[in-house]
């Protein structure tokens, strides 16, 4: 039995090293560094009051610690990604696996793809980032999920980021954090957008911690300053070389309240 709220996170694999990224990191991966991090956000996680659920650590898949490509909670309702990266496809059942036994899992089919990165839920609103690894048919099949929830579910256009969520993070459920390389502001209708400045995209990555409190960066101090005058207490956490994989706060863990 798994306890609400919970959240799913997985080991770094040796292999992290060989992790799909747009430009070869110079100097490489370290996995040790990666795993260092992975365990303090980890922690952090627990400290606020997330029940954990560990998968294992695949070899076999250099970028399985972004678990949250793989799978959507939808309420009761999971649905298991097809990831528009072949090399991540087979990251998923793994993860199926320790999902609720209560849980409705419903997979993904061909054509369609989806990375958990490009779903961002704030409340009963459902934004599915159409980007270099979400195509439409995945976008509906969201919807064919969220809607009879009572969600509203709205494509939209990803800019210069990999994923939806690599510029934009739900701080309450009306309250996003939105970096302008990411999407279209306009098309955030009934949220409240608070801009993230500077050069850097991820630094609108957060993560709301169970107890509230919001997740940070650390090499995004200005984030820090602009989640407290929100009025929330920030947590750091330094996810420097996860971010050198192309990856922030929010792909390290699958979370459901
Ligand atoms: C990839 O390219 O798929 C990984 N190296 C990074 C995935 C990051 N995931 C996320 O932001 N949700």
């Amino acid at each position: 039995m798994i306890r609400r709220p919970f959240a799913i996170v997985r080991g770094v694999p040796d292999s992290f090293a060989h992790a799909v990224t747009d430009s070869e990191p110079d100097p490489p991966l370290s996995v040790e560094l990666a795993r260092e991090q992975h365990g303090s956000y980890v922690a952090a996680l627990e400290a606020g009051g997330y029940a954990l659920v560990h998968v294992e650590p695949d070899e076999s898949h250099p970028d399985c610690v972004f678990v949250e490509d793989t799978a959507v909670v939808l309420g009761e309702h999971v649905v298991v990604t097809r990831p528009g990266h072949e090399s991540r496809r087979g990251e998923v059942d793994a993860v199926a696996a320790r999902m609720p036994g209560s849980a409705r899992i419903h997979r993904v089919q061909p054509p369609a793809t989806i990375d958990g990165g490009d779903v961002l839920i704030a409340g009963t609103r459902v934004f599915v980032g159409l980007s270099r690894r979400t195509n439409r048919q995945g976008a509906q099949a969201i919807a064919a999920i969220a809607e009879p929830q009572g969600m509203t579910v709205t494509p939209i256009e990803v800019r210069s980021v990999l994923h939806l969520k690599s510029g934009l993070s739900a701080v309450d459920d009306r309250t996003v954090l939105w970096h302008p390389r990411t999407c279209g502001r306009g098309e955030l209708t009934g949220l409240r957008v608070v801009e993230i400045p500077g050069d850097d995209p991820e630094a609108a990555n957060v993560v709301r911690l169970a107890d509230g409190r919001m997740l940070v960066g650390e090499h995004h101090p200005h984030t820090a300053e602009i989640v407290e005058s929100l009025g929330f207490e920030v947590v750091e956490v330094d996810v420097s070389e996860i971010a050198r994989a192309d990856g922030g706060l929010t792909c390290l863990s699958i979370r459901a309240r």
